[in-house]
């Protein structure tokens, strides 16, 4: 059976190297972006697009209708750091369209889910390295609280009703194609942009804050992987710990400087994002993902630094 994919949440900024990835493997009338923008891409031009917000259940019933998705990718949401400025508004899009989706999923018979969860679940009394899969949870801000209670729901859903559920707890995700969405964790792309177009950049995380990490070419090739797996591989159904490079602001200047040496690192202080930062870990244990479906990270500091340099200089 040929797959048809959903992707929700499409111009974001994992969304939008998802897609291009998913229509290279799976044909790009297969893969149907939605989203609540209209994508930088001329649509007439690439693979199918529809307008969806995930909050709308007849649209939403709709889409489902018409493409009858063998797999689905639930993106669409609000961050840690713009989560804050709109709690409710976090809560709900986090929360309700991920319910929205999953009984979707069970109605139209949707083979596979994918869910994204962050390291935003843990909490000032998660342990801080090597974070175990299984630990004290105790996020403090609606993005933690939202993603942990979505892990609780995917994992009701499989058990329950059979849904073949699966996630990966991101960490800070560092790509250059398309803007990140407003976290904790922005800071590591935002560097670059200045470190080129100013040769400074004034970060709103003090230089000591150690944060788990990933480049984004690794970020999709796991997420394919682990929705390539075969079901009785995944041991898992809440989501998955799963990491990268962990770094500090100090550390990745200096990395930086390898490149363009006279690059300045200055810090802001009493940034909110700060507090945020300090109830995370500073590194993952994601030795389930390893096991379990073979997961290893590629990119390691210098190799992400380069590309990033490399890309956006072009
Ligand atoms: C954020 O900073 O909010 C995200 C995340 C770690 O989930 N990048």
């Amino acid at each position: 059976m040929s797959e048809k994919i959903l992707v929700l949440g499409s111009n974001g900024q994992i969304g939008t190297e998802l897609v291009t990835a998913l229509r290279k493997s799976y044909g790009e009338n297969n893969v149907v972006a939605c989203d609540i923008r209209r994508p930088d891409y001329d649509i007439k031009e690439s693979g199918p697009f529809e307008f969806v917000n995930v909050l709308e259940k007849d649209t939403l019933n709709t889409i489902f209708a018409k493409y009858k998705p063998t797999q689905v990718y639930l993106l669409a949401a609000l961050l840690s750091a713009t989560g804050e400025q709109n709690p409710k508004l976090a809560w709900d899009l986090n929360m309700n369209g991920l319910l929205n989706i999953l009984d979707l999923a069970i109605s139209y018979k949707t083979a596979k889910v994918y869910w994204p969860s962050s390291i935003a679940v843990f909490g000032p009394n998660s342990p801080k390295d090597n974070t175990p899969q299984y630990c004290v949870m105790d996020p403090n801000t609606v993005y933690g609280i939202s993603k942990l209670a979505g892990e609780r729901w995917c994992e009701y859903y499989f058990q329950k009703y059979g849904l073949d559920v699966r996630s990966i707890r991101y960490p800070g995700l560092i790509s250059w194609k398309a803007a990140p969405g407003g976290g904790t964790t922005d800071y590591a792309i935002h560097i670059f942009h200045d470190a080129l177009l100013k040769g400074s950049y004034a970060s709103f995380l003090n230089a000591s804050t150690e944060l788990p990490m990933m480049y984004m070419d690794d970020a999709i090739r796991g997420t394919i992987e682990l929705m390539d797996a075969e079901a009785s591989k995944i041991s898992i159904r809440s989501s998955y710990n799963f990491t990268g490079v962990s770094f500090t602001p100090e550390i990745l200047a200096a990395e930086i400087r390898k490149h363009i040496p006279e690059f300045k690192l200055t810090y802001t202080e009493n940034d909110p994002r700060q507090h945020i930062a300090n109830s995370w870990p500073r590194s993952i244990d994601d030795s389930y993902a390893m096991k379990d479906w073979g997961w290893k990270p590629e990119f390691n500091l210098s190799k992400l630094t380069e590309d990033m340099l490399k890309n956006l200089k072009k």
